[in-house]
């Protein structure tokens, strides 16, 4: 099976002999080409990495030679709809607009499943993972790296009681990196602290045996605390404790990475508060990688305070450095990630990162300021803090005593952090000493292990275990014949691959669509008022998913989200041929050799000249910046003059506008013109083009134009007709 760009990924094909199915690699992968500079188009980039096979630029390439520079870090993107058959398709949108690292959160409750799940069971919030989920998704990223010619790592989390199964079965699916952090399980799942450090050990040595990439779940008390910027100390001391514990277990430091986030977001002066954090993390955890998360504490479902938020963390990850840098979809506050978002918060990375690039090498941190003070306050109360656990008897006992997440900043404390019991929690009294004669015949596993002398490995006793002979695992096709994607494919037969579409936001036509409205009423008023709009434009389920007040009376902005009932039949719909545009570069060059001179109007009583004026004057990127030259006889002209114009100035082309269409006089002044050309013999030698708001190519041409440019033309449009049109004749 293989990509094709002009082809959709064929689901069918992807979920067949999945029993089978191998991942093509093991481990997690870096990009290639960091610390070198690097010439794309006409700039030197000084901060990114080789460059990939088939990706989406920017918008604002377009006038910079389509280039789409690969910042050097790893970008993440979180895809996790609840279905994974959809999210396939996320994620190859994703890979083009730039991420190599794709986390799929799980399914809300799954922490507390003891086993493994099969199937692939709808999630909730998330995907559950499963095996066939997440081999059927490996092999779609194995595609998908294929077609955009870098590796994807795909992450999961490697969470719950069943944590050290997931950590298995992700070793044998070739999943590339996981969050591991039995302090996670310890505060957020209240799971017992001492379960949760014992299978943390085999989890993580399994994770080791075959390379994954290890993020923390420090960040979480950040998310978690009332006031995030407090807890700057707690989240230090939260990092060393994995960290440390990770490496004792076996874990290289380069595949140890910290999950940083900004704590703070606008209108706090976040800068002055997450720069020290940040500087201070980089300072005490050199050994170690930094993923930076980012912040999303302070914001709700306002799409550009979001984007803005984002932005400012990617300045601070300029300003220090980011090995992983990790979007979040600004639309998390409103509802679950939709495609657009993920490739929204894509391009902000890549935008902000691209226009960033570099700018470590300008400026300087200042250590000597209020940077400097504030940085050895935070590492010297992250010290204490270490220090005071330490004298209460250690990380459990402090934990007993509500020492984590509390809102106080450290050394101050407000009582309101998480406590847990030692003797309490979910999986308490599960831990059993090892026999003596304790044997486990698999080679990545933790601790006490009395293999018999007659073999080397462990495994050897049962001739390799499932992580060297993959015929060994036992993969279960779905269990539930109800909630499984062959039945949720079944559901949406009518639109897969088929002549009918329909709006989508997650899933296959699921008929999503969103509305602004600006309603002039106060935000309660305005929060009704839009719903019932939703429901007069045909939506069904319509909600409110965002609304800002501009002004207690004047008015507010409200975005609702709702469902449309009908389909589209792509086979029926007109679709007019597309014109292939030449570069600037290109029409420059043909203009400089054989010049073109134009003369141009409005004519009939047609006073409208601004698309004119905009499709000859340079300052719009009219056909002028392109070495056109031309006559602008004003609005309102006669035809006659027109065509006389053209015979005086000896004109390669005459451009007319024509506005108003009452009467269909754009069509009538359009046939006028051709036909006093035809009179005056001129027909041949010179091109005749219209433009205007009404005009399209097809009336151009029926009323005897050889163009007409409608809504939206930009000089460049024009020109290039013009020069491939004289070229044809
Ligand atoms: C992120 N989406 O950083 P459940 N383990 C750790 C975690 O941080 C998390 C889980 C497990 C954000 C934050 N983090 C979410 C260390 C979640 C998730 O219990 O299956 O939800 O585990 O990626």
């Amino acid at each position: 099976m293989e990509l094709n760009p002009n082809e959709k990924l064929n689901i069918d094909e992807l979920i067949k002999d999945l029993d089978k199915y191998e991942p093509k690699r093991k481990g997690w992968v870096w990009r290639k080409g960091r610390n070198e500079k690097r010439v794309i188009g006409d700039f030197e980039f000084l901060e990114t990495a080789e460059g990939i096979k088939n990706y989406v630029p920017l918008p604002g390439s377009r006038g910079l030679g389509k280039i789409d520079p690969q910042p050097d870090c790893v970008i993440t993107t979180e895809i996790a709809s609840g279905r994974f058959e959809d999210d396939v398709r996320r994620m190859r949108m994703a890979a083009w607009n730039g991420a190599d690292h794709v986390m799929v959160i799980r399914t809300a409750g799954q922490s507390h499943y003891d086993s493994l799940i099969e199937g692939t069971p709808q999630g909730v919030g998330g995907i559950t993972i499963t095996r066939k989920q997440c081999r059927a998704t490996r092999k779609a990223l194995d595609l998908i790296e294929e077609e955009v010619g870098r590796p994807i790592n795909f992450h999961s989390y490697v969470s719950g009681v069943a944590g050290p199964d997931i950590a298995v079965m992700f070793a044998e699916e070739g999943i590339n990196g996981a969050h591991q952090d039995p302090q996670y399980n310890v505060l957020y799942r209240n799971i017992n602290m001492i379960r949760s450090f014992v299978d943390a050990c085999e989890a993580k040595t399994v994770m080791a045996s075959v390379d994954m990439l290890q993020i923390d779940g420090a960040h979480n008390a950040n998310a978690t605390a009332m006031k995030a910027w407090k807890v700057r100390p707690e989240l230090m001391v939260q990092h060393a404790i994995n960290s440390i514990f990770s490496e004792r277990v076996g874990m290289k430091a380069e595949n140890i990475a910290l999950s940083t986030v900004p704590p703070t977001g606008p209108p706090a002066p976040c800068m002055r508060i997450d720069l020290p954090y940040a500087v201070a993390l980089r300072d005490f955890f050199k050994r170690y990688k930094m993923r930076a998360q980012q912040h999303t504490k302070y914001m709700e479902s306002d799409m550009r305070e979001a984007s803005v938020t984002h932005t400012l963390n990617l300045m601070i990850s300029r300003l220090t450095s980011a090995d992983i840098q990790s979007t979040i979809t600004p639309d998390e506050g409103r509802n679950v990630p939709w495609h657009q978002n993920n490739i929204a918060a894509l391009q902000t990375t890549r935008q902000a990162l691209n226009g960033m690039d570099g700018l470590r090498e300008m400026l300087k941190l200042d250590r000597d300021g209020i940077l400097g003070d504030d940085i050895r306050e935070i590492k010297e109360r992250s010290i204490l803090f270490m220090e005071e656990m330490l004298e209460v008897g250690g990380y459990f006992k402090s934990v007993e005593e509500g020492f984590f997440v509390d809102s106080g900043e450290y050394p101050e404390r407000n009582g309101d952090g998480i406590p847990r019991d030692m003797n309490d929690g979910v999986g308490v009294g599960m831990i059993f000493e090892r026999d003596e004669d304790y044997f486990a015949p698999v080679t990545a596993h933790y601790g006490y292990n009395n293999i018999p002398s007659q073999f080397k490995n462990p495994s050897d006793a049962i001739g390799g275990d499932t992580l060297e002979d993959r015929s060994k695992i036992i993969y279960i096709d779905e269990l539930d014949d109800f909630d499984n994607v062959n039945a949720r494919l079944e559901e949406v037969k009518k639109y897969r691959n088929t002549n009918l579409i329909k709006p989508e936001v997650e899933w296959t036509a699921d008929g999503v669509v969103t509305t602004s409205l600006f309603l002039p009423v106060d935000e309660r008023t305005a929060e009704f008022a839009a719903i019932q709009c939703g429901e007069k434009m045909g939506l069904t389920d319509v909600v409110v998913v965002h609304k800002q007040m501009l002004h207690p009376s004047e008015g507010t902005l409200v975005e609702i989200k709702g469902k449309v009932k009908f389909d589209i039949d792509i086979d029926k719909l007109v679709i007019p041929e597309k014109i292939e545009v030449l570069t600037e570069e290109e029409v420059k060059e043909k203009i400089s050799k054989r010049k073109i001179h134009v003369v141009a109007g409005t004519v009939g009583n047609d006073e409208h000249s601004v698309g004119l004026r905009e499709t000859l004057d340079i300052k719009h990127g009219g056909i002028e910046k392109y070495g056109v030259t031309y006559t602008f006889l004003g609005t309102s002209v006669d035809i006659e003059k027109v065509v006389n114009s053209a015979i005086e100035t000896n004109a390669d082309a005459i451009l007319i506008s024509t506005i108003i269409t009452h009467d269909d006089i754009h069509m009538k002044n359009m046939k006028k013109l051709a036909e006093l050309c035809e009179e005056k013999g001129i027909r041949d030698k010179v091109m005749l083009i219209v433009g205007g708001t009404q005009v399209t190519n097809e009336i151009a041409k029926e009323s005897k134009m050889d163009a007409g440019f409608g809504r939206g033309t930009k000089g460049i449009d024009v020109v290039s007709f013009m020069v491939k049109h004289r070229e044809e004749k």
